[in-house]
């Protein structure tokens, strides 16, 4: 699970999930898509590299539109986060599951500050968002430290006796949270604490830890939603005043998922995280929809660009997780599979993954039988260890 959609209640996770996964559950190779309702598939935007070459896309585990590639990526909508989740109180428990398994967080907000701490609906500039932000990094930070401490005894213990890697070891422990092992080397250098005698590490040294692991291993964009509420607009300014290391993408939810199902429908024409829309003659819109497409025109498209939901995946899974998407191809020049699909597939990969990195994603077959790896661009062979680029569209040579 790459994305994790958090928040308090009533700020719009829901909205943002509907929009992001709306549509396109057809695509190849998802057999989730129907298992859980808060489960889904949300998609990657990158440039669509069938343009630059001069030929037609036929692609299969992802969609072509309006000249770019979206890319599968999956989704969840989390539980409403209240006040001590992390004592089990809410829906606390099932919270902090779904948490567990996500890479990075988008973190809805109600930029509008029309929502209290509990989700209960207030004036809009009520509520100051800035204080969800920080309440969100607290209660996952508590809730990892109530669990590294719980097993810390154990931990100091093998450590210090039976003489484990202290990196390794935490990694094999919380790998379940996501933390891995650069995670914890980089942690403990940012807290500048030594890993050999963890068992006389102080509660706030163990929490300066905790806090910098959790940044790395659960990493937050946060989406200031509602941003159609003029009320917005002076709340973006300060959270990005004070969270100067944040990603702060303005967002209007409600927006991308009006734009998305009336797209769906035939009665516009609009490519997700583009600036504009197009009316459509053949479609048939009532007087309200219109009115509302207005009001998204004027107060969210051309105040900001777009409705932000797009731009919040993106940054999520391009910049925060530094994830590349690389194109294999079976034949480098006509771009196609075996069965001639012009480039059909479209995968994330961890940034720095290899070419045989590559083949063992698309079958084990094809990783254990990798011999060579071909640039289709350039036609010039690619190191098997070298690692790969954002768009690159691979060939890969295997034995037989
Ligand atoms: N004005 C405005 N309202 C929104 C937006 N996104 C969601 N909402 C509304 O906020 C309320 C709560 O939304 P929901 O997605 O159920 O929130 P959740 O509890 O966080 O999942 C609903 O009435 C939505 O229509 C937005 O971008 N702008
Ligand atoms: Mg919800």
């Amino acid at each position: 699970m790459e994305i994790g959609v958090v928040g308090k209640p009533n700020v719009g996770k829901s909205t943002f999930f509907r929009a992001s996964t709306l549509g396109r559950a057809e695509i190849a190779g998802y057999p989730f898509t129907t298992v859980e309702a808060n489960r889904g598939v949300a998609f990657v935007r990158v440039p669509e590299p069938a343009a630059e070459l001069g030929v037609e896309p036929n692609p299969r585990n992802s969609f072509t539109a309006g000249g770019y590639r979206f890319v599968p990526v999956e989704m969840i909508d989390v539980a409403g986060l209240v006040p001590r989740a992390h004592e089990g109180r809410g829906l606390g428990n099932r919270f902090l599951d779904d948490l567990r398994q996500a890479g990075a967080l988008i973190h809805v907000v109600d930029a509008s500050g029309g929502t209290d701490e509990e989700g209960n609906p207030l004036k809009p500039g009520e509520h100051d968002p800035r204080e969800d932000v920080r309440f969100l990094e607290e209660e996952i930070e508590l809730w990892f430290f109530g669990i590294f401490k719980r097993n810390w005894e154990k931990l100091a213990r093998r450590v210090q006796l039976a003489g484990e890697s202290f990196e390794r070891l935490f990694q094999e422990l919380f790998a379940g949270l996501g933390v891995r092992e650069a995670h914890v080397k980089e942690a403990l250098r940012e807290a500048g604490l030594s890993p050999e005698k963890p068992a006389q590490w102080s509660d706030e040294e163990l929490f300066a830890f905790t806090r910098s692991l959790r940044r790395r291993a659960k990493p937050i964009v946060v989406a200031a939603n509602k941003v159609d509420i003029p009320a917005a607009e002076e709340n973006v300014r300060r959270l990005r005043d004070e969270f100067t290391h944040a990603r702060i993408i303005p967002t209007s939810a409600m927006a991308e998922l009006m734009l998305r199902e009336l797209a769906q429908a035939g009665a516009i024409s609009y490519i997700p995280g583009e600036g504009s829309f197009e009316i459509l003659s053949t479609g048939s819109l009532s007087a309200r929809q219109k009115k509302a497409l207005e009001i998204i025109k004027k107060k969210v498209l051309e105040r900001y660009g777009s409705t932000g939901v797009q731009q919040a995946i993106n940054v999520a899974v391009l910049e925060v997780l530094g994830k590349i998407v690389v194109f294999p191809v079976e034949d480098e020049h006509r771009y196609c599979d075996g069965e001639g699909n012009v480039l059909p597939d479209a995968f994330l990969l961890d940034r720095g993954a290899t070419p045989r990195d590559l083949a063992y994603r698309i079958h084990t077959e094809i990783g254990e039988n990798f011999i060579a790896a071909i640039d289709a661009r350039t036609k010039r062979k690619i190191a098997s260890d070298a690692p790969l680029k954002h768009l690159d569209i691979v060939k890969i040579v295997t034995r037989k």
